[in-house]
């Protein structure tokens, strides 16, 4: 058994297994409750859900309401927005599916006690944006979190999921995961009829621009660790457009979104002289990719294309122009509390570097690449849509179950469908949820079977990197660097240095090819020979180890995805230089991907897309 064999193993059994309590998983555990009265439903969360995911530091806008009430949107509009953002390619059913059910999550947030702001003039929520509604939301996350307690037959904080059970007597069935307690090392096993993956997304993928000291300093969630991705691909379920890898435009060092100031305070970009830059990139843009350079609005990486372009030609630091909005007092307070309820770190970071914005226009700069399925992209697992208006090629089953029988996803999890944000996804968690209870209520009294080889063997696996350390650690009297591990801080900068250089990070300027990516894939498969010898120093190091074992499988599934599509589709996002226009003709397609654990091999093909939305 090893040296940590010893180790308590504590076992739970139910119905509905969430994995990962942020926006989507608590959408998903609030919603089975609701239709599944008398089921068991056990949340399993690696942090605390009361201040857990992306919006642990709270948000400033909910991005997604259509304002149905008052005839403001309608689901249909919301899809052809999407589609437009993401070059042509979404799944309509599944974003419809989000879009026809967003208004009634965002009323219960207001129920719940979330201040959403009002337009004095109309009485209506106050609009950012055609998409967007302002709040009050430093405490955000603690709101939704409390509807998930109260629905949860138990909220299991401070498990690290590592892996998904598979049925032991049928090979394409879920039967629930396991993961230790990151305080007291305990092993847990989920036994259950249905999985409900919700782990986020991926920051720490590619490497950041802060490093050192600042690499905790990322827009998306640090802690956003790809489980999301990896607990499917390690299950054999299909994944989709791992390639669209997000770039932001963020305000320079503390990454502060800028959605707020373009669309709310009417800010607007120049180059370092004071010109504007935008457009004069898009006669040239056209030549590569037609006339997605004319759709309105303009499509995210579009608009950072011609920022990128500027930066090339010379002519930065782009500015966001913001003396002008910050004379009103009013947009003046809406710009600094847009931070202070959201990303602290940017009005701190500008305190620090005397920026006052009423006086000095900040800099803007372009991130390192996430991978994320809920905002203007739609990285995720491929999954079956809703019954009512989902083509046949898209349905085998339950709304949102994967390819794999009982696993089901939301949020970040789910490929296809961008531009669900915070709102969108704990809406996609509960159309999961409710999924979810329909398939255990099928099932009846079948119980999945876990086969204790199996859990056996997991046991030994997940703890063997606390073992390499208690070893490798005698051979050497002092530093961190031991001939027999590696550790997880730098394995992670090896990954990050990986996908940096060969897979279009921002040392690459977004940019790579056949011959890049063939040697990432190669650097990347070393990588994970040595994942075996990682060394975990303490509980804490371990759930590193394994955060870095996700990250690295994901980062797999972006660099194959990324070599399969042969054409530039998002310029701005990346690069082909070897493939750089737009092939509507080859590519208006979906890209999949199916990972084999035990040859190693992916396999990948394309699903077509279907249009059903004019
Ligand atoms: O403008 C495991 N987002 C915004 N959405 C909005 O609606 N409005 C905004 O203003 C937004 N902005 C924004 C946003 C995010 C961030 C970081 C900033 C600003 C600074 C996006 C939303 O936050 C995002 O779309 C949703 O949160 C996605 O929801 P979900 O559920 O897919 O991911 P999550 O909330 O991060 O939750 C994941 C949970 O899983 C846990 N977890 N648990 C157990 N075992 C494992 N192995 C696990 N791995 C992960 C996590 O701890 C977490 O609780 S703006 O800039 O876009
Ligand atoms: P962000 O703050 O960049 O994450 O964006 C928040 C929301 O505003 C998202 O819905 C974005 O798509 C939208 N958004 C941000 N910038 C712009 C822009 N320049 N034009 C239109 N929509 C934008």
């Amino acid at each position: 058994m090893g040296l940590f064999g010893h180790r308590r193993t504590v076992f739970t059994d139910c119905d509905i297994l969430v994995i990962g309590g942020g926006m989507a998983g608590c959408g998903a555990t609030y919603e089975s409750r609701y239709w599944g009265r008398d089921l068991k439903i056990v949340c399993v969360e690696k942090a605390n859900i009361e201040r857990s995911g992306a919006v642990a530091q709270g948000l400033y806008a909910i991005n997604c309401y259509m304002g149905m009430q008052w005839g403001e949107n309608r689901p249909e509009d919301h899809v052809r927005y999407a589609r437009n953002d993401l070059m042509g390619l979404v799944r309509e059913d599944l974003g419809y599916d989000i879009a026809r059910h967003v208004d009634s999550t965002v009323h219960k947030f207001e129920e719940w006690g979330l201040p959403i702001m009002r337009d004095p003039a109309t009485g209506r929520y106050q609009r950012e944006g055609k998409w967007q509604i302002m709040i009050h939301g430093e405490s955000y996350k603690p709101i939704v979190a409390e509807a998930a307690r109260k629905a949860a037959t138990e909220v299991c904080n401070r498990i690290m999921v590592t892996h998904l059970l598979m049925d032991a007597t049928k090979p394409n069935r879920a039967a629930g995961a396991v993961g230790f307690n990151v305080r007291t090392g305990h092993f847990h096993v989920f036994r259950a009829k249905a999985v409900i993956v919700c782990a986020g997304g991926a920051s720490h993928i590619f490497k950041p621009r802060a490093v050192g000291e600042g690499m905790g300093r990322t827009w998306y969630a640090p802690w956003s660790s790809a489980s999301a991705y990896a607990l499917p691909i390690l299950a054999g379920a299909k994944m989709t457009q791992m390639e669209n890898r997000i770039v932001l435009t963020r305000f320079k060092d503390g990454y502060g979104p800028v959605g707020a100031y373009f669309l709310h305070l009417k800010t607007y970009t120049q180059n370092a002289y004071g010109e504007e830059y935008e457009s004069k990139w898009f006669d040239k843009l056209r030549e590569q990719i037609g006339e997605y350079v004319d759709h309105h609005p303009v499509p995210t990486c579009l608009r950072n294309h011609a920022f990128l372009e500027e930066v090339k030609a010379g002519r930065g630091p782009i500015r966001m122009v913001t003396t002008e909005a910050f004379q009103d007092p009013h947009k003046e307070t809406v710009g600094w509390e847009n931070f202070l309820g959201m990303t602290i770190g940017q009005a701190v970071v500008w305190a620090s570097q005397n920026i006052d914005p009423k006086h000095i226009n900040p800099e803007l700069t372009t991130s390192e690449p996430y991978v994320m399925g809920s905002h203007a992209t739609c990285s995720g697992a491929w999954a079956s849509g809703p019954a009512d208006c989902a083509p046949s090629e898209y349905q085998w089953g339950y709304n949102r179950m994967m390819t794999v029988d009982g696993l089901f996803g939301a949020g970040d999890t789910i490929g296809g469908s961008a531009h669900k944000f915070s709102s969108g996804s704990f809406t996609e968690g509960r159309i999961a949820g409710k999924a979810a209870v329909n398939y255990v209520n099928d099932l009846g009294r079948e119980q999945p079977q876990v086969s204790e080889a199996e859990l056996a063997d997991l046991k030994k696996a997940i703890y063997r990197p606390m073992e390499n350390y208690a070893i490798g650690r005698n051979e050497i009297v002092a530093g961190t660097v031991s001939p027999s591990y590696l550790l997880p801080l730098h394995g992670l900068q090896r990954l990050e240095k990986i996908m940096d250089e060969y897979v279009g990070g921002i040392g690459a300027h977004y940019t790579t090819n056949a011959p890049m990516l063939t040697r990432g894939l190669e650097l990347l498969a070393m990588l994970k020979e040595d994942l075996d010898h990682i060394g975990a120093e303490d509980l804490h190091q371990l759930q590193r180890a394994w955060e870095l074992e996700h990250r690295v499988l994901a980062s797999e599934a972006v660099t194959q995805h990324t070599m399969f599509r042969t054409e530039t589709r998002w310029p701005g996002y990346y690069y082909r230089a070897d493939h750089p226009k737009l092939d509507d003709t080859d590519w208006h397609c979906f890209t999949l991907s199916r990972y084999d654990r035990h040859s190693g091999q992916w396999q990948m093909e394309k699903a077509p897309v279907y249009h059903i939305v004019d």
